[in-house]
């Protein structure tokens, strides 16, 4: 059976995209957890992924590194499933929307790490995001996600709530951590953003995540998991 090495559930945005990539094939697999921030995380990772980076997805000894390789990797095994939409444009669109999200926002990531457990709610009025959303880049960056959300959805997304429809995908997923972030640190969206984020963070296989996510926290002590960073 294919193997996905996942980080910790709360706080690992690229570890959650491949799961739900491994989801959206309908593959068989086992997610198999590496901490990264315990004493031996550089050497387990150093023997899992020849990038230092996971997800990492092994799949009867082949190594696939890097969640786009490996969404592509899977929709070539399970050709036709949910992880790209079946018409050729509407799947390079979702390409395009992937790609963007893969390449790009790094000030808006280092801001706003996501936190699955965390909530930063603007307190009495006072936006406690404001610095985050004040450092260099960000809210032109916020801008730009709610933009590439608009201009995807009125292209293709009329038949339901997702960026291509009724069918959420694994566009979709890529952005998922991100509509977290925007949750986590109360950042304030357009209504159509805001219907979108809270569509892909409803949406089952996500809402499986969030779940085993706080299972994790709960473990590990809640208060330390929502302290992070
Ligand atoms: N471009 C990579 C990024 C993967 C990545 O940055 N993963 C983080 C965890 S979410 C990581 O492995 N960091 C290693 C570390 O913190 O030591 C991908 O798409 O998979």
């Amino acid at each position: 059976m294919m193997r996905l090495i996942i980080g910790a559930k709360w706080s690992s945005t690229w570890t959650m995209r491949g799961w739900l990539a491994c989801r959206l094939s309908g593959l068989p697999f086992e997610a198999e957890t590496l901490f990264l921030s315990r004493p031996d995380s550089k050497a387990r990772l150093a023997e899992v992924s020849p990038t230092g980076l996971i997800p990492v997805l092994v799949d009867d000894g082949f190594v696939v590194t890097d969640t786009l390789a490996i969404a592509e990797y899977l929709w070539e095994r399970a050709p036709g499933c949910d992880i790209w939409p079946q018409d050729l444009r509407a799947r390079t669109a979702a390409r395009m929307s992937a790609a963007e999200m893969h390449a790009h926002f790094a000030e808006l990531r280092a801001a706003m790490p996501m936190n699955l457990v965390k909530r930063w709610p603007i307190a009495n009025g006072i936006p406690s995001n404001a610095k985050l959303l004040g450092r260099p880049g960000v809210e032109a960056q916020v801008a730009r996600v709610q933009r590439s959300w608009r201009d995807t959805r009125a292209a293709w997304g009329a038949g339901g709530p997702y960026l291509f429809g009724a069918r959420f995908n694994f566009a979709d997923a890529m952005w998922a951590p991100m509509a977290s972030r925007f949750r986590t640190y109360s950042v304030v969206l357009a209504p159509d953003a805001q219907a979108y984020a809270d569509a892909v963070l409803a949406h089952p296989l996500v809402a499986e995540w969030v779940a085993g996510a706080e299972a994790q926290a709960r473990e590990i002590g809640w208060e330390a998991c929502a302290a992070w960073p």
